[in-house]
């Protein structure tokens, strides 16, 4: 078997920005992510999609084969990032009602964390709404403990300490590998980990779900916010961001702001059918090579215009990049300096039938924001998509 690589802590500090922090002081200490548990109306074919256009690898895998009658659940990886991806097998099974509800979508953000019991206990008290109580599973390759708490819409968190165990994924998955060849000459993976994933919440809820980050998980807010001011003008959605001690674990949060046109947000949560997971965004350490690759397996991104690598104060403001920028301009990447460094981002079209979720790729070079210089071009970018599908 092909074990997947992990990055390096190192390696992990540069992709995701992580910054320095004593877990002992921690109410809710949180390691990192555990997994993205989707589920989708083919998992057959969204797991043959996230190889090939991708380059996930699969890992473990569930299903009628397996005992497992209700549904299918594929476990991709790419460096650190895990992705779980569920369809139903069994007419009656619960993931059907979600699917009809939702659409494909994200229904488990998994944090892994050190000691589940001390962190929902701690997240009890401060009013989280616990939806499976701690408890163990256990098979021959040892014990997972984990439980769950209840987030924004029919999300979850579910807290996985897998410190006593070295299966594939959990009890019940077996190891199965991809059949699908890599493909030549394509970089060994196109991400590396999970840099960030962002929420749609309703209008005038994002400060209550900033509130619980704080207060149930520890989570400290990070600068970058979109105010009132940008909403107005130009973005129509309203932002913050959270993160948990090292910035391992970054969300940013949306909720709709009144603009002159229909926010994006407002689009999402019509069609999402309330709040949910917008976007992920994939660190890569060579955006280039990973739009390329990805382009020619047929990902649409967003475009951006001429003019915006035209603009002189672009070319101020971001100084010196590691490739000109006409290689950026060919691939409609776009660029954003702050204090700390740079960093390079493109995001895709919806990748559903339903404009809802996204993916972002980012290259991170020093910056820990999010690209605030690129709202403007970005959210422009939407809405020209927007307006093609009549939702403006
Ligand atoms: O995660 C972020 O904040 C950036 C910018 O609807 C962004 O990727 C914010 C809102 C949005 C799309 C992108
Ligand atoms: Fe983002």
């Amino acid at each position: 078997m092909t074990i997947e690589q992990l990055p390096t802590q190192g390696e992990l500090r540069k992709l995701v920005g992580l910054v320095d922090h004593d877990d002992s002081v921690d109410p809710f200490p949180v390691l990192g992510w555990d997994a993205l548990i989707w589920v989708v109306g083919n998992a057959t074919q969204t797991a043959h999609f996230l190889q090939s256009a991708f380059g996930m690898r699969l890992e473990a895998y569930s299903g009628p084969e397996t005992g497992n009658r209700d549904h299918k659940s594929f476990v991709l990886r790419s460096g650190a990032a895990r992705f779980v991806i569920k369809g139903a097998v069994d007419p009656d099974s619960p993931l059907i009602s979600h699917h009809d509800r939702h659409g494909d979508g994200i229904v488990d953000i998994a944090l892994e964390v050190p000691d589940v019991d001390r962190c929902v206990a701690w997240a009890r008290e401060h009013g989280a709404r616990v939806e499976v109580e701690p408890h163990d599973e256990t098979d021959e390759f040892g014990t997972v403990r984990s439980a769950a708490l209840g987030i924004y819409g029919d999300t979850r968190h579910t807290l996985v300490d897998r410190s006593r165990y070295d299966g594939p994924y959990l009890p019940g998955y077996i190891v199965r590998e991809s059949v699908l060849q890599p493909r030549p000459g394509r970089p060994k993976r196109l991400f590396q980990a999970i840099d960030h994933v962002v929420g749609n919440v309703e209008l005038g809820r994002m400060d209550e779900w900033v509130e619980f980050y704080r207060r149930v998980m520890g989570f400290t807010n990070m600068a970058e916010f979109v105010g009132d001011d940008i909403a107005t003008d130009y973005s129509a959605l309203m932002s913050k961001v959270v993160a948990n001690g090292n910035h391992r674990v970054k969300f940013p949060l949306n909720e709709p702001a009144v603009a002159k046109k229909r926010s994006q947000i407002d689009e999402y949560l019509d069609f999402y059918r309330g709040p949910g997971v917008q976007h992920i965004a994939l660190a890569t350490n060579d955006i280039l090579a990973t739009v390329d690759a990805m382009r020619l397996e047929g990902v649409e991104f967003l475009t951006a215009p001429d003019a915006y690598y035209e603009d002189p104060e672009l070319r101020e403001r971001i100084g010196h990049v590691r490739v000109p920028v006409e290689e950026l301009q060919s691939r409609a990447i776009l660029v954003d300096r702050d204090e700390d460094g740079y960093l390079l981002q493109i995001f895709t079209k919806p990748i559903g039938d339903r404009p809802t979720v996204f993916f972002e790729l980012i290259e991170r070079h020093g910056s820990l924001g999010f690209g605030k210089g690129n709202f403007k071009a970005l959210f422009e970018a939407i809405e020209r998509e927007q307006e093609a599908r009549g939702n403006l």
